[in-house]
């Protein structure tokens, strides 16, 4: 406040109390409602931000007790990660990765807060104008809850009552953050206490409205994480041992190069992308999977039976259709699940079915072709991560993982219904967005040491980084310097046809400044070197890494 209102004090003098006032009936009230002091412009904001806190505050507790997801904000995200377009979307993930999500929820508060102000700059002069704007707001966040995959039937309620809570707090708040009449202008001069008096009952209402929006706000948080839900648990999970066990890991897999990245993904830091503003939170003894559409059978599996199946572990490498030529949205782990071929033989797809449209507990959906779901690799119904449940963003309880499929048309998290049908019949949620209907990983390669930038010492300098072409396999990687002819790198051991490759290369450096290039074949050839950006299927190139030898 202390900065805003240093702010407002710089502005340029523009209306006055000085101008002279106008004559006629009426036109006082007039030339308030256009003219009102400074001061009672920033009470009028900070009661409507105020207001705004507390709707959220009392919307967050009923969202806490209840269903986390129904609350305002996460609602609003959430419809608004659904309906932005692909390319802002796109764009979103570019700049802000990972941490999309964290951009929207600073974005949406931004956003919000300043509407609040202007709100509550308006309901000092003109409160039912205030209180239709709260009562629109608490409306939309109502719909957003309500519309969500996953809702319940009280999913509008937090929002409703919550904007009943700031439509009070703005009706106490707002008439106190007016200037009592007689005090604009040089008459206030002849009236000291009035302001006072005035301004002090305005800051013990947004004293009280502030501290119970904090009150609210952190009682909500308390409850969501009392009530547990989905962590809660997790924790009591114990997963089965697999009927049949992942293949070792071999030594020789990680390539003798300090700071190439790990060969397995740590789940703490394997990548996340999802449309998911809050976690799903789905509780495993609720949990059902329904396999359905052109089957012989429905089939319906729960998580205790799906616990006592043979379940399998395999090493699999995920990655993204977003990523971009020597970027990071890929992953390795270990995965413990139910081969998805043996859900589908118990329901028996009949005969013109070629695709499975799976769909997570709050509506993505994946088109992934039935062959990659029957065939014999390892696409499981997965419950368990690098020996873990599946952490809650990566699909607690249940996900599906898809070797040689980007993950958009594969790896559907929080996974609770199959649909077999036909590519030509029903269409996925990326798909609708632009992205095409089928997405096979494309071979790809990055230089990880040296760095983009980095300077070197001359002489031998280690080269090193990683390479999949997940169900093909990796047969070579080459390197080439300053258009010199490839080379061939020394590939570390591989796991599987289904996981990333390590690469290492001897790199005799002469000083100078040098472009590092990397390209790597699988049974088919070498991967191309046309440059394409990852819309609609996926990006292609060649990874390349300057670098200057001293
Ligand atoms: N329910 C759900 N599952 C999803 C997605 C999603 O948005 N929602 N995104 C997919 C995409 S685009 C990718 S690349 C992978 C990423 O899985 P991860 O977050 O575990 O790395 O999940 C897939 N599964
Ligand atoms: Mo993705």
């Amino acid at each position: 406040m202390v900065h805003a209102r240093g702010v407002a004090d710089d502005l340029p003098e523009r209306r006055g109390p000085a101008s002279p006032p106008p004559a006629g009936p009426g036109a006082d009230r007039g030339r308030r409602a256009a003219d009102p002091s400074r001061a009672e412009r920033w009470r009028g904001a900070l009661a409507g931000v105020l207001a705004a806190a507390l709707t959220l505050g009392v919307a967050q507790l009923l969202a806490g007790l209840t269903d986390a997801s129904s609350a305002p904000l996460s609602a609003v995200g959430d419809a608004f990660i659904d309906l932005t377009p692909a390319w802002l979307k796109d764009v979103a993930i570019a700049v802000f990765g990972v941490h999309d999500k964290t951009a929207l929820l600073v974005g949406a508060v931004l956003v919000l807060a300043v509407l609040a102000a202007l709100v509550g700059v308006v309901a000092v002069r003109r409160p039912r104008l205030g209180t239709l704007a709260v009562v629109a707001l608490g409306a939309v966040g109502a719909v957003a809850a309500a519309t969500r995959a996953d809702a319940g039937p009280l999913a509008p309620l937090p929002a409703l009552l919550g904007a009943a809570a700031g439509v009070v707090a703005l009706g106490r708040l707002a008439p106190r953050a007016a200037a009592p009449a007689g005090t604009t202008g040089r008459t206030s001069a002849g009236r000291p206490g009035a302001g006072g008096v005035d301004r002090r009952s305005f800051l013990g209402g947004a004293l009280v409205v502030g501290g119970l929006a904090a009150i609210t706000a952190l009682g909500g948080v308390g409850a969501g994480a009392a009530r547990g839900g989905a962590a809660a648990a997790r924790a009591l999970v114990r997963l089965p041992a697999p009927a049949q066990a992942a293949v070792a890991l071999p030594p020789e897999a990680a390539a003798p190069v300090d700071g190439v990245v790990p060969v397995v993904t740590p789940n703490e830091t394997f990548y996340r992308i999802d449309t998911a503003f809050v976690v799903p939170d789905v509780d495993p003894a609720g949990w059902e999977l329904r396999v359905h559409g052109l089957v012989e059978q429905e089939v319906r599996l729960t998580w205790d039976e799906l616990l006592a199946s043979e379940l399998v572990e395999a090493w699999v490498t995920l990655t993204c259709v977003s990523n971009t030529v020597g970027g990071d949205l890929a992953g390795n782990a270990r995965w413990l699940g139910l081969p998805v071929r043996e859900v589908l033989a118990r329901a028996r797809p009949l005969p013109g079915a070629d695709m499975v449209l799976s769909t997570s507990s709050d509506g993505f959906t994946a088109s992934t072709p039935l062959e990659a779901l029957t065939d014999d690799r390892d696409a499981l119904l997965a419950v368990g991560m690098n020996g873990e449940p599946l952490p809650p963003a990566h699909g607690f309880p249940v996900r599906m993982v898809v070797p040689g499929l980007y993950g958009y048309v594969s790896a559907t998290k929080w996974v609770v219904d199959l649909e077999v049908t036909r590519f030509a019949e029903r269409s996925a949620y990326w798909t609708q967005r632009g992205w095409s209907e089928r997405g096979p990983v494309k071979t790809a390669s990055r230089i990880e040491v040296p760095r983009q930038g980095a300077t070197l010492p001359a002489g031998t300098v280690a080269v090193g980084g990683t390479a999949w072409a997940q169900h093909r396999g990796i047969t070579g990687v080459e390197v080439q310097v300053d258009d010199g002819p490839w080379q061939p790198a020394t590939l570390a051991g591989e796991i599987s046809v289904d996981t990333w490759r390590q690469w290492s290369f001897a790199w005799h450096a002469a000083p100078g400044d040098h472009l590092l290039r990397v390209r790597a074949s699988d049974p088919d050839g070498p991967q191309t070197g046309d440059r394409v950006g990852a819309v609609p299927d996926g990006a292609t190139g060649w990874h390349e890494v300057a670098v200057r030898v001293a």
